[in-house]
């Protein structure tokens, strides 16, 4: 049985899924979208991501057509249609059709798009010796130009970095803001540990605020670990103790060697370690 894909209330064949080229989404990346894991037949943070759903769309002055609860019920409905406990969600509002020029006034119909799907996980050795990455030269978006807070689908500046990354042999890359700061990767926040704290960029660092990020936070600090939300240089980077990633399809994932300098001892610390359990234990109880 193929797939079947939620647009605007009704479920297609994944390979009659489709969206007009006179879309927004498409010829300007004019639209907004989350992705969301489901965990033996639960969505993990449906809440938040419907949240930050709304509240990307509303900081580009895009409607969604339909409630936070009925597109509650459509992630449900598609995830069972497919027979998908565990899996991968992609909601996307697109800008709908429109003319060939920018405005978005003229377009009429955004397109409400519910795609469920086995995940694509990065290798389990990864979790177990850890991720080698490097700071590309790409900055992140500039959060005056077009704030990072937004998850649009115009991820070019991401790509680009993604590239750069990729072109180095490594599969995640760090960005740092305008001002030389830490940002984040490409697709995932980042953690420092120094001395038994954690650190992590602040929002006005310019980065997403990761729903994986904020429930990492949540656990540390229910443990009583120290979590500050501070500015960080490559400086930090280098001279931590530990350094890992969060991301929803990453969850938790240690980085053992960024620019070629190994972090700490060169392998995952304890404490990541440990949270990557914590982490596992929150997903799949
Ligand atoms: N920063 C950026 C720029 C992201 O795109 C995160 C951080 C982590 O946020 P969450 O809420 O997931 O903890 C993201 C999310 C992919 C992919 O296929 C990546 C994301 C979203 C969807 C797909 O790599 N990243």
């Amino acid at each position: 049985m193929p797939l079947k894909v939620y647009i605007n209330g009704k479920l297609y064949d994944k390979d009659d899924a489709k969206v007009s080229v006179y879309d927004h989404g498409l010829l300007y990346g004019d639209g907004v979208f989350e992705g969301i894991r489901s965990y033996g037949g639960k969505v993990f943070r449906l809440k938040e991501h419907l949240d930050r759903l709304w509240y990307s769309a509303k900081a580009i002055l895009l409607e969604i057509p339909i409630s936070k609860a009925e597109m509650a019920k459509a992630i449900e409905d598609t995830l069972a249609v497919n027979g998908i406990t565990d899996g991968y969600i992609r909601a996307v509002v697109t800008r709908g059709c429109g003319t060939l020029g920018l405005d978005p006034n003229k377009c009429s119909d955004p397109q409400v798009i519910i795609i469920t799907d086995r995940i694509e996980l990065y290798p389990p050795e990864l979790y177990k010796q850890g991720l080698e990455i490097i700071t590309v030269s790409t900055v992140r978006n500039h959060p005056a130009a077009l704030s990072p807070r937004i998850k649009s689908l115009n991820y070019l500046n991401n790509i680009l970095a993604k590239i750069e990354g990729l072109q180095a042999g490594c599969i995640e890359a760090l960005m740092l803001n305008c001002r030389g700061e830490v940002a984040e990767c490409t697709g995932d926040n980042l953690f420092l540990v120094r001395e038994g704290r954690v650190l992590t960029p602040p929002t006005e660092a310019g980065i997403l605020e990761g729903i994986t990020r904020d429930a990492v936070i949540a656990l540390l600090r229910k443990q009583g670990t120290v979590v500050e939300e501070t500015p960080l240089t490559k400086h930090d980077v280098y001279v931590a103790d530990e350094c890992f990633l969060t991301g929803t399809a990453a969850e938790v994932v240690p980085v053992v060697k960024v620019d070629s300098r190994p972090i700490g001892r060169g392998i995952p610390g304890p404490l990541t370690r440990d949270l990557i359990e914590r982490f596992h234990e929150l997903t799949r109880s």
